[in-house]
C-alpha cells in the first residue's frame, strides 16, 4: 500500500475531531450529506480493498440516500455478482469510516492482514450517484479513496442503484450483459420488445409514473427512446421539484394516497418509484377510493405467472416465494393455496430475502414496500434455455419465460425492470390492474410505532414473527390475537429508527386497529 497516498487523501478529506459515529447498516451509510466527505473517501478505500480481496473483481459504490430527504446522502457497496456487500465486511466499513485520520493507515493494514489481501492484485470500482446535489462532491471523495489505493474507477455518473448492481455483475460475468448503462437499456428494451411481439399487441400501453423527482426520471427518459412505440408514459415529479418531497414510493405507501402533482383518476394505471429507483408500487382509484398494489401483489402476480408458464411447458421448476412477516396474510394464503407456490418467511431486509430466494430454481421475493426481484438459478436458466416443448402453448410459455429472464434485473430490486415485468405479465395475460387487484383481497392491517426507553429489550425469533423477550410479551400477544378473526400480530425492534414496530391484521379494519393498539399497549 502507498501509505503516503492514503495520508494525502486523508488530508484532503479530513475527519472533523467531533465527527459523529456512523454505522454501515442494511442500507449502507446514511446520514446528513454535509458530514459524509471523509466517510466517502474511506468507503472508496474499502471498495478498492474489497475488489482486491475478490481477486480483482469489480465492486460497486453507489452514492444515494434512497427515499430520504434531499439534504441526506449515503453510500452502499455492491459485491461482484451484483449482490449487497457481504455482512462480515459491514464491520470493516464501520471501523474504517470512524477511525481518526492518523489511524487510517493502521486500520487499512489490519483489514489487509485479516483478510489476507494481496495488494499486487488489480482493483476496480464502479461509481454511481443519484440526483442529489451533494452527490458529485461525495463521488469525488470516493474516487480519491479508490485512487489512493491504486484502484481503477469506472464512473457511471447519475444512475439508479440497480444500474450499478447490473454493471458490476456484467463486468464480472460477461454472460449477464454489456457492462454499460446503454447495455442495460438495450437489454431491457429488447426483452420487452420480445414480449410485445409475443403478445401481438398493437396499441400503446398508457401509464402515469411518479419519479419522486429522482434518478428514475433521468433513466426512464432514456429507456423510453427505445420503447416509445409500445409504452406511453406520462411522467410526474420528473426532477423539477424537490427530491422525495410529497412523492415517491415511500410517501405513497405510508400516506396511502397519490403523490403531489399527480391525480389518479378512474381507469388510470399509476406507478411510483422511490428516489434511487429500486422500489416500485402500483396504484389506482376506484369510485374515489385509493387502491395500492404493493410488493406482495407483485410477488403474487409474478409467481403465479411463472408457475403457469412452467406448467404449460411441462418444465420441472422449483418455484418459491420469499416474504417477511409484514406480508399480508391473504397474499400468503393466495400463493400457497391458489397459486400452489411454497412461501418462506425471513427477517426484514432485502439481503435476507435475496439469500433465501437462492434456495429455489426460481425465487420470487418482494418486501411489501415494493423492493424485490426474481432470481433464476443457473440450473433453471439452463432448463429454460434448452427446453424444447412440443405443443404450441408450451413453445409460447418457454418464449415468455426466456424473455422474463432477460427483462428482470436479477441482481437486486429494480423499479424500472420490475415495472416492465409487471407490464409484461399483464400484457401477456391480457389483464387490467383491476384484474390484478382481484387476485385476492388484502386483510385490513395496521402498523404502529412505539417509542420505549430501550428498544433492544425486544428480541424476536422465527423470522421476527414471535418475540422471546421481554418475558410474557408473546403470551400476552397470543391472548389478544385469539379474540379476533383471521388475526395475526407481531412486534419487532426497528433496524432504522429508534422505535418498536407493531403490526396487526384481522378480518375487519376495526379489528385490525383494535388489535394493533392493544398489542402496542403491552409493549409500553
Ligand atoms: C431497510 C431495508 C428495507 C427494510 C427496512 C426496514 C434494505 C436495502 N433496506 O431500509 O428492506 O424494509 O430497512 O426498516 O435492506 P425497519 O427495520 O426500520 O422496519
Ligand atoms: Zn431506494
Amino acid at each position: 500500500m502507498d501509505a503516503a497516498a492514503v495520508v494525502e487523501a486523508a488530508g484532503a478529506h479530513k475527519r472533523p475531531e467531533d465527527a459523529k459515529h456512523v454505522g454501515y447498516g442494511t442500507a449502507g451509510f446514511r446520514t446528513k450529506a454535509d458530514i459524509l466527505d471523509h466517510v466517502l473517501m474511506r468507503v472508496g478505500v474499502l471498495a478498492a480493498l474489497r475488489s482486491r480481496c475478490k481477486g480483482g473483481a469489480a465492486i460497486g459504490l453507489m452514492v444515494t440516500a434512497s427515499h430520504n430527504p434531499e439534504p441526506d446522502n449515503g453510500a452502499k457497496l455492491v459485491d461482484p455478482m451484483g449482490e449487497m456487500l457481504e455482512a462480515s465486511w459491514e464491520a470493516y466499513a464501520t471501523r474504517l469510516a470512524n477511525c481518526k485520520d492518523d489511524e487510517l493507515v493502521g486500520e487499512i493494514n489490519t483489514i489487509i492482514s485479516e483478510c489476507g489481501i494481496d495488494m499486487q492484485t488489480k482493483a476496480k470500482v464502479v461509481l454511481g450517484r443519484d440526483t442529489r446535489g451533494s452527490g458529485l462532491k461525495l463521488c469525488q471523495a470516493a474516487r480519491d479513496g479508490c485512487t489512493a489505493l491504486g484502484a481503477e474507477v469506472v464512473d457511471l455518473g447519475i444512475v439508479t442503484t440497480p444500474q450499478v448492481h447490473y454493471v458490476v455483475r456484467c463486468l464480472n460475468d460477461a454472460t449477464y450483459g454489456t457492462p454499460t448503462v446503454a447495455g442495460y437499456q438495450e437489454k431491457l428494451a429488447a426483452a420487452f420488445k420480445a414480449i410485445w411481439t409475443l403478445a401481438g399487441r398493437t396499441d400503446l400501453i398508457s401509464l402515469k409514473l411518479d419519479c419522486a423527482n429522482g434518478v428514475g426520471a433521468v433513466q426512464m427518459k432514456e429507456l423510453l427512446k427505445h420503447l416509445d412505440s409500445m409504452l406511453k408514459v406520462e411522467m410526474y415529479n420528473d426532477g423539477s421539484g424537490q427530491l422525495n418531497h410529497e412523492c415517491g414510493a415511500d410517501y405513497v405507501k405510508v400516506q396511502q394516497h397519490a403523490p403531489a402533482n399527480m391525480t389518479a383518476g378512474a381507469g388510470d394505471r399509476c406507478v411510483t418509484f422511490d428516489g434511487d429507483a429500486d422500489r416500485v408500487l402500483y396504484f389506482f382509484t376506484r369510485d374515489g377510493t385509493f387502491f395500492m398494489l404493493d410488493g406482495d401483489r407483485i410477488s403474487s402476480l409474478a409467481a403465479q405467472f411463472i408457475q403457469q408458464c412452467a406448467t404449460a411447458a411441462a418444465l420441472d421448476l422449483n418455484i418459491g416465494v420469499v416474504q417477511t412477516a409484514y406480508a399480508n396474510g391473504n397474499s400468503t394464503k393466495f400463493l400457497q393455496t391458489k397459486a400452489g407456490v411454497p412461501v418462506a418467511c425471513t427477517k426484514t431486509g432485502v439481503k435476507h430475502l435475496h439469500h433465501k430466494a437462492l434456495d429455489y430454481d426460481v425465487g420470487v421475493y418482494f418486501e411489501a414496500n415494493g423492493h424485490g426481484t426474481v432470481v433464476f438459478s443457473d440450473a433453471a436458466l439452463k432448463k429454460i434455455n434448452e427446453h424444447e416443448s412440443g405443443s404450441e402453448e408450451g413453445k409460447r410459455a418457454i418464449a415468455m419465460l426466456r424473455a422474463m429472464t432477460e427483462l428482470i434485473n436479477q441482481t437486486v430490486g429494480d423499479a424500472i425492470s420490475d415495472m416492465l415485468m409487471v407490464e409484461a405479465i399483464l400484457l401477456l395475460q391480457n389483464m387490467t390492474v383491476e384484474d390484478w387487484a382481484a387476485m385476492y383481497d388484502d386483510l385490513p392491517n395496521r402498523q404502529l410505532k412505539v417509542k420505549i426507553a430501550d428498544r433492544s429489550v425486544v428480541k424476536t425469533t422465527n423470522a421476527e414473527r414471535e418475540c422471546t423477550a421481554p418475558a410474557g410479551l408473546q403470551s400476552a400477544i397470543d391472548e389478544l390475537v385469539k379474540k379476533f378473526t383471521s388475526a395475526r400480530s407481531f412486534v419487532r425492534p426497528s433496524g432504522t429508527e429508534d422505535v418498536v414496530r407493531v403490526y396487526a391484521e384481522a378480518e375487519t379494519r376495526e379489528q385490525a386497529d383494535t388489535l394493533a393498539w392493544a398489542v402496542a399497549g403491552k409493549v409500553w
